[in-house]
């Protein structure tokens, strides 16, 4: 296994981070492509991966700039291409969803089609996401689901997953997509539900804000934990065919239970310190989306590891020691209250 070579896009957000330390494991040399004003602001935009950078090979360029993702892609080889770069928040205005669309769809096209030119052996990940199934028609989604995607963001998704889907099946490449349900960390940005709770909770146990305001409590998430997630992506590119396999738990939880186990982890009750605001309310789900990984068991031997009361327990502890640490050096330095 020594000396495989990964390219991974998006390898400054939270599945990049984990799946590099997941290659990294497995001995291969991992490379990543990075915007030039990331390389230039390590502190905050490359934060999830600063304990890596010794040992990964970044380069300068952008996925929505077609001659740098061809450059790169010309001058090194690669056994695996990981593309997880995308315009990834779901919240946005539909009306606002042009960029979204335009980049997600042009950047997939740009990977597929240098790596079909340059490198065809090059075996491809494509990640799409439960958002492709938008308004679902059935629960739980599995592979057979039709997408009815309703935002921006998932109907771009729709489209990388079928450029995926067409490249392999046109131009016989290695190319798979994997469905993931939303999937969280500590690493997770803070415009994120789970995220936005963990460290609503560290706030006010440190007394820095009585409460949270959040939109529909009763919204429902099949919510797994991204160290898990990652394993499938590479998992997918090592069977003997290349295929598309739903990622998820099969669990549905509310945005009340990871409130009350989160509250409850800093002996408060979440209904003291909540607020419900209708700005935060989205479009509910007649159909929640909850999926059915029963292929990715079965045929690649996945199994998800964490459960959903450890990703809480992980998230709310993470915030807990962030705060204490900030705390700890604004007093160092004077700067406490
Ligand atoms: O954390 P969310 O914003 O994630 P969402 O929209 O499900 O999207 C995430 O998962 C998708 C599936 O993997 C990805 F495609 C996508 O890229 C992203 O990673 O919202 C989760 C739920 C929603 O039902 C939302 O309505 O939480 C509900 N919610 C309730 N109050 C809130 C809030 N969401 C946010 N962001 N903020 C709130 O205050």
């Amino acid at each position: 296994m020594g000396n495989r070579r990964a390219l991974i896009t998006g390898i400054t957000g939270q599945d990049g981070s984990y799946l590099s330390e997941y290659l990294l494991e497995l001995g291969y040399e991992v490379h990543g492509l990075v915007r030039r004003v990331a390389l230039e602001d390590h502190r905050h935009r490359l934060h999830r991966i600063e304990h890596l950078l010794d040992r990964l090979i970044l380069h300068s360029g952008s996925v929505e700039n077609y001659p740098s993702i061809f450059r790169l892609l010309a001058s090194h080889p690669f056994d695996e291409c990981y593309h997880l770069a995308a315009q990834s928040f779901v919240g946005e205005d539909f009306e606002e969803g042009f960029a979204t669309m335009s980049i997600n769809i042009s950047s997939t096209q740009y990977i597929l089609s240098s790596i079909r030119e340059l490198q065809p052996q090059c075996r491809f990940y494509f990640a799409g996401s439960s958002e492709m199934f938008g308004r679902a028609a059935a629960a739980p989604q599995d592979e057979e689901t039709r997408f009815r995607p309703r935002s921006s963001y998932g109907i771009s998704k729709v489209a990388g997953f079928e450029l995926t889907r067409n490249y392999r099946e046109a131009y016989d490449m290695f190319a798979c997509s994997g469905i993931l349900f939303n999937h969280e960390s500590p690493r997770r940005g803070f415009e994120f539900v789970t995220k936005k709770i963990a460290s609503g909770v560290a706030l006010i146990a440190h007394g820095a804000q009585d409460h949270l305001t959040l939109g529909n409590l009763d919204a429902q998430r099949d919510w797994g934990h991204a160290a898990d997630y990652v394993q499938v992506m590479w998992l997918m590119l090592q069977q003997d065919a290349p295929d598309d396999y739903v990622v998820a738990t099969g669990q549905l939880h509310t945005v009340r239970e990871f409130c009350e186990l989160a509250f409850a982890q800093i002996d408060r009750d979440y209904r003291d310190h909540v607020r419900v605001d209708p700005r935060f309310f989205r479009p509910t789900e007649d159909i929640p989306l909850c999926g059915n990984a029963q292929k990715a068991r079965s045929q690649l031997g996945w199994q998800p590891q964490r459960t959903f009361p450890d990703l809480v327990r992980e998230m709310v502890e993470h915030e807990l020691y962030r705060r204490r640490s900030e705390l700890n050096s604004s007093r160092q330095t004077g700067l406490g209250s």
